[in-house]
C-alpha cells in the first residue's frame, strides 16, 4: 500500500523535482517515508527561513520551482519571510506543509503546532494555498501548482496536507504528471500595433526586467534591430551581454535615465513592474511623454502604477519573436541608438554616491578572480553599489534581496540553493556582518550539503546603511552599532575555511584558493582602508 505522502514524492519526481529543502517534524515524517524510493535529494537547513531562501536561490538559477517540506505552525511562520521575498521577485516556489488532522482543523483545541488558519497566514505571500482534504485531490492540486509555474507569473504556492490525509491510502492515484499548458502568447493585433509604433519611432528605448530573462536572445535581436538603448533592472542583469554598445545603464532614479524615458517617442517595457527598488535611493514617479508599450505575463501588472498605451499580455519570448517577425523590413533603425546609449551610460558614474568606487574595486577583484561566478547578494552596501554597474557574464548570475521585499539574511542560504542548481560554477555570497548574522547557522547546512559557497562579508560592525541613513536624516544612530563576534572563528567552528583579506591582492588570492576547495570559505573584508577608497 502506498500512502498519500508516498504518492506525493513520486509525483514531485515525475514533475522534475530533484531537490527538496526541509526540516522534518512529527507532523511531516510521513512525507519522508517515500523519499528513498525516488532520486530526490533532501537538503536540511538550520531554520525554515533558510529552507525558503535555499529554494529561492535554487529556482533563480535553475529556472525550476524550489520545493520545501515544512512542518505545521512554527515551520510555516518561519518560512513566511522567504515566501515574501520570492513573491516580491516572482520566483517559483512550492511549499508543502502538514497541518493538523482534518477533524481538528480550526477547532482551537491547543493541538501541537496549531495555528488558527495557515491559509490565512500565507495569504499575503502565496499565489494560492490549498488544503488537501482527501488523497484524490492531490494530483489535481499539484498540477495546478506546476501549471502556474509553467504558464503564469511565478510565485510561491502553498499546499498543506492534514496528517491523517498524508497517511491515508494513495493506491490507485495516477503517478504521471498532467500535461501542462505553456505560457500564453500575444494577441497578433497588439503585436502589429506595437511593431507599427516601434517602426515609426526615432528615439525608441527598451526597459527589461526579470520577466525578460527567458528571452535574452530575442531582447538582443530586437534592441539591435531597432537600434534601441536598453535599461535593465537588477533582475535582468546579464540579459544583454556585458559591455554591449546599446546598454544604457540601470537604476531609474538617475535623472538622465528618467529624462530618456520621458522623452523617448516609444518605450517598450518587457517583464518589469518598474518597482520602487529599481529607483535607489528614489523612488520618484516616472513620466512617459511618448508611447509606452508593456509586455508582461501578468495582466494586472499592465495596469498597475500608471497607464500604458499598449498593454500586451504574453510570455516575453513569444511576444518578442512575434514582434521581430512583424517589424517591417523597412523599420527605421534608430541610427543614433549607440550614441544615445553611450551618453546615458557615461553620464551615470558622476551621479553615483562616493562609496560606489570602493565597491567597484572590490567587485572588480571578484569578477576578475571568478569571471563565471554567480553572485548572490544580501541587502548590503556592496550590493546596492554593484546594482549600479555590475555586469555578469550571463542572466541568472546576479541577484539579491535588496530588490522587492528587501529582507536581510537571504544571501547565504540562497547561495546554497544556487550552488545546488549550478554545482560547476563558483557561487559568491555578498553579505554584511548584520545580514550574515540573521542566517549564520546555514554555514552548517552548506558544509553538510557539500556546497562550497564563498562568503564575502563586508564587515563594518554595524547595520551600516541604516547608520548612514539615520545620520543623513539628523537622527542620533541608535540600534545600528553592532557587537559583531569573531566571524572567522565561528566559520572555522562550522568547518569552513576562513580568512581576513588584507588588501585587494590578498582578496584575489583568497578567492582563487576558495574556488578549489570542497568546503565553504568565509572571507572577511573590513570596511576600512585599504578596502575603503578615498
Ligand atoms: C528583516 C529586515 N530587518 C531590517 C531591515 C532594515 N535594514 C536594511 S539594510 C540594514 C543594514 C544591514 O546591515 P549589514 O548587513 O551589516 O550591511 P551594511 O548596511 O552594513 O552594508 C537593515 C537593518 C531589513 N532590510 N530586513
Amino acid at each position: 500500500m502506498a500512502t498519500c505522502g508516498e504518492v506525493l514524492v513520486r509525483l514531485l519526481e515525475a514533475y522534475g523535482v530533484d531537490t527538496v529543502f526541509g526540516i522534518p517534524g512529527v507532523h511531516t515524517v510521513e512525507l519522508y517515508r517515500g523519499l528513498p524510493a525516488t532520486r530526490i535529494r533532501h537538503v536540511t537547513p538550520r531554520h525554515e527561513q533558510g529552507a525558503g531562501f535555499m529554494a529561492d536561490g535554487y529556482a533563480r538559477v535553475s529556472g525550476k520551482p524550489g520545493v520545501c517540506f515544512i512542518i505545521t505552525g512554527p515551520g510555516m511562520t518561519n518560512i513566511l519571510t522567504a515566501m515574501g521575498q520570492a513573491y516580491g521577485d516572482s520566483v517559483p516556489m512550492l511549499v508543502i506543509s502538514s497541518v493538523n488532522r482534518t477533524e481538528q482543523l480550526a477547532m482551537g483545541q491547543g493541538r501541537l503546532h496549531e495555528l488558527r488558519s495557515q491559509q490565512a497566514v500565507v495569504a499575503g505571500v502565496a499565489a494560492f494555498s490549498h488544503t488537501v482534504l482527501h488523497p484524490n485531490q492531490l494530483p489535481e492540486v499539484l498540477a495546478r501548482a506546476f501549471a502556474l509555474f509553467a504558464s503564469t507569473r511565478p510565485r510561491p504556492v502553498h499546499i498543506e496536507i492534514p496528517i491523517d490525509v498524508i497517511t491515508a491510502p494513495g493506491d490507485g492515484l495516477p503517478l504521471e504528471p498532467r500535461p501542462l499548458p505553456g505560457p500564453p502568447g500575444p494577441d497578433p493585433a497588439a503585436i502589429a500595433r506595437a511593431a507599427e509604433l516601434l517602426a515609426g519611432a526615432t528615439t525608441p528605448l527598451l526597459v527589461i526586467g526579470g520577466g525578460a530573462v527567458p528571452a535574452a536572445k530575442e531582447v538582443l535581436a530586437l534592441a539591435e534591430r531597432l537600434g534601441a538603448p536598453v535599461i535593465n533592472t537588477v533582475n535582468a542583469k546579464g540579459v544583454l551581454p556585458p559591455g554591449h554598445a546599446l546598454h544604457a545603464g540601470e537604476n531609474m532614479a538617475w535623472p538622465p535615465l528618467r529624462e530618456a524615458l520621458r522623452t523617448a517617442d516609444a518605450v517598450l517595457a518587457i517583464g518589469t513592474e518598474f518597482g520602487e527598488t529599481e529607483m535607489y535611493p528614489g523612488p520618484l514617479p516616472l513620466r512617459f511623454d511618448g508611447k509606452l508599450i508593456r509586455i508582461d505575463i501578468d495582466p494586472e501588472q499592465l495596469v498597475r502604477g500608471f497607464s500604458c498605451d499598449l498593454p500586451i499580455v504574453s510570455d516575453s519570448r513569444q511576444a518578442l519573436r512575434a514582434l521581430l517577425d512583424a517589424l517591417p523590413a523597412s523599420a527605421l533603425r534608430s541610427s543614433d541608438g549607440v550614441s544615445r546609449a553611450r551618453a546615458l551610460r557615461e553620464a551615470l558614474p558622476a551621479l553615483w554616491w562616493p562609496a560606489v568606487r570602493t565597491h567597484q574595486r572590490l567587485l572588480g577583484v571578484v569578477q576578475e578572480a571568478l569571471p563565471e561566478a554567480i553572485l548572490v547578494g544580501d541587502s548590503t552596501q556592496p550590493v546596492y553599489a554593484g546594482n549600479q554597474f555590475f555586469q555578469p557574464a550571463a542572466p541568472r548570475s546576479w541577484f539579491n534581496s535588496s530588490t522587492g521585499y528587501g529582507t536581510l539574511g537571504y544571501a547565504l542560504p540562497a547561495a546554497v540553493g544556487a550552488k545546488l542548481a549550478a554545482p560547476d560554477r563558483p557561487v559568491v555570497v555578498l553579505v554584511g556582518d548584520g545580514g550574515l548574522q540573521y542566517t549564520l547557522p546555514e554555514l552548517a547546512a552548506a558544509v553538510e550539503a557539500a556546497t562550497p559557497v564563498i562568503v564575502l562579508v563586508w564587515n563594518n560592525r554595524a547595520y551600516g546603511e541604516i547608520r548612514t541613513y539615520m545620520q543623513d536624516n539628523g537622527i542620533a544612530p541608535i540600534g545600528v552599532d553592532l557587537y559583531t563576534p569573531d566571524l572567522l572563528a565561528i566559520a572555522r567552528g562550522y568547518g569552513c575555511a576562513a580568512d581576513r583579506a588584507r588588501d585587494h591582492g590578498h582578496l584575489a588570492e583568497l578567492l582563487a584558493a576558495a574556488r578549489g576547495r570542497e568546503r565553504p570559505s568565509l572571507i572577511e573584508g573590513m570596511e576600512e582602508p585599504p578596502f575603503v577608497l578615498e
